[in-house]
């Protein structure tokens, strides 16, 4: 078997003399900062979507134990999630090549054989089926989500959650076998980082070299830099996602979050459209559009001539999609979500649960937690940047959250019931 060096499970079928400890404990290192603030900055933005609030999107609202962790997620600072999911997605999607490489790295182990020589050995091989399958289901939900928008049977919410935890897990026990060797390896072998004519096999053939290397066509420093340049051009393509004016147009990569909003006033970026929405002017007209507010004391209906007899109030606060988008700060106005929740007798505001004229598709409603609800600068705004909302934008009224992920600022909204969910 180990002599036949045509099939993959054969050390000599690889040829490769760049394949070495030092190689792969270098990316393994950048994965493992990399991988753990994509793990941290995950749960933070599952937490930030109030799961555990209402079954209204997700099926398994509060996770069994994985949602432990749950808590309350903050209106401060207001730029939080923004920076929360610009962070997730954008070192997400830089990161594919560090880990497309790495798995190129140690791809002779995949395939070794015998499957397994022990009960340990055994062991380790089934945490990297769960290692390697749970980076891969990660990262292609996390890209198709992105890219596509909820391409997924029911949501994509639970399955990258579930997926991040097995994939974590795996993850964890990896690095705790793997990182000591990683950290020595990058000490003791300095000289594997040298130019390609002085490149040589690495030293010891069971530690992922070649027992027969071809001669190097690259040294491995220039392979890292051609891994960390394929890095850094996709970091340069999504990164503007969060930026506006010229800069955005460089998130060649990035969705544009829908269609080209235009200009004035309402000319940032716009999700869904009123018309995929399927919104029609005559129920968002002045005669015909009226809110309804439920609370405590009962329920109220208000035009939009209601509406504005109530204090007007303003807000600067961007939208920061899921999808790690995000437009700068808009100049938000209308009536606080708490001064609704007083209308309905609740001084104290308690949780919100907001339904939109939307009759069909996912986020036609969300609930807003009491912490939310009662920050001054959380509006059901009217106008935005001093004009109206544009239809798309969400006319007559639409919620707008500090530090919120922006699938929680219902659009259209039709009716608000106040009350603890
Ligand atoms: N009724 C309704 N509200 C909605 C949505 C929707 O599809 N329907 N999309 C949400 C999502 S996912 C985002 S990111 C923001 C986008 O707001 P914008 O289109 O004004 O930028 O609206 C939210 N409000
Ligand atoms: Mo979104």
């Amino acid at each position: 078997m180990r002599d036949d060096s045509r099939l993959p499970s054969a050390p000599g079928f690889w040829r490769s003399p760049l394949r070495g400890p030092w190689f792969t404990s270098v990316l393994g290192l950048v994965l493992l900062v990399g991988i753990t603030v994509l793990f941290v900055t995950g749960l933070l933005s599952y937490a930030a979507y109030n799961p555990d609030l209402a079954s209204v999107n997700d099926k398994t609202p509060d996770k069994g134990i994985l949602g432990f962790y749950l808590f309350a997620w903050p209106t401060n600072p207001y730029w939080l999630y923004r920076l929360n999911q610009g962070v997730h997605v954008t070192l997400g999607i830089t990161l594919i090549p560090v880990l497309l490489a790495k798995l190129w790295s140690v791809v002779p182990r995949l395939f070794a054989l015998p499957p397994a020589r022990s009960l340990a050995h055994a062991l380790e091989r089934v945490s990297l089926l769960l290692l390697v399958g749970g980076a891969l289901f990660e990262f292609v939900t996390g890209v198709l989500n992105v890219q596509l928008e909820y391409v997924f049977p029911g949501s994509f919410y639970p399955l990258h959650f579930y997926g991040a935890w097995v994939f974590f897990a795996a993850f964890t026990a990896h690095a705790a076998l793997k990182t000591p060797a990683a950290v020595r390896n990058l000490r003791g072998l300095r000289k594997e980082r040298e130019p390609v004519a002085e490149t040589e096999p690495a030293a010891e053939p069971e530690t992922l070299a070649s027992p027969r290397p071809d001669t190097p066509t690259v040294s491995r420093r220039g392979a890292l830099a051609f891994v960390g340049g394929g890095s850094l051009l996709l970091f340069l393509t999504t990164a503007g996602q969060s930026a506006d004016g010229l800069l955005r147009r460089t998130a060649l990569l990035a969705p544009r979050g829908g269609p080209d909003p235009g200009t004035g006033p309402n000319g940032f970026q716009i999700n869904k459209t009123a018309r995929y929405a399927g919104i029609r002017t005559a129920e968002t007209s002045r005669e015909a559009w009226r809110l309804v507010v439920t609370g405590r004391t009962g329920t109220v209906r208000l035009g939009r001539d209601d509406l504005l007899r109530l204090p007007l109030h303003s807000a600067s606060l961007p939208i920061a999609c899921v999808e790690g988008w995000s437009t700068s700060d808009q100049w938000w106005r209308g009536v606080r979500l708490l001064d609704l929740a007083a209308l309905v007798g609740h001084d104290d505001p308690p949780d919100v649960f907001v339904e939109s004229l939307q009759r069909r598709g996912a986020f036609r409603h969300a609930a807003l937690r009491a912490n939310q609800v009662a920050d001054p600068r959380s509006l059901l705004a009217l106008y935005v940047n001093g004009e109206e909302l544009s239809p798309d934008h969400g006319h007559p009224a639409r919620v707008i959250v500090p530090a919120a992920p922006g699938v929680l600022n219902t659009k259209w909204v039709a009716r608000m019931t106040f009350g603890d969910l």
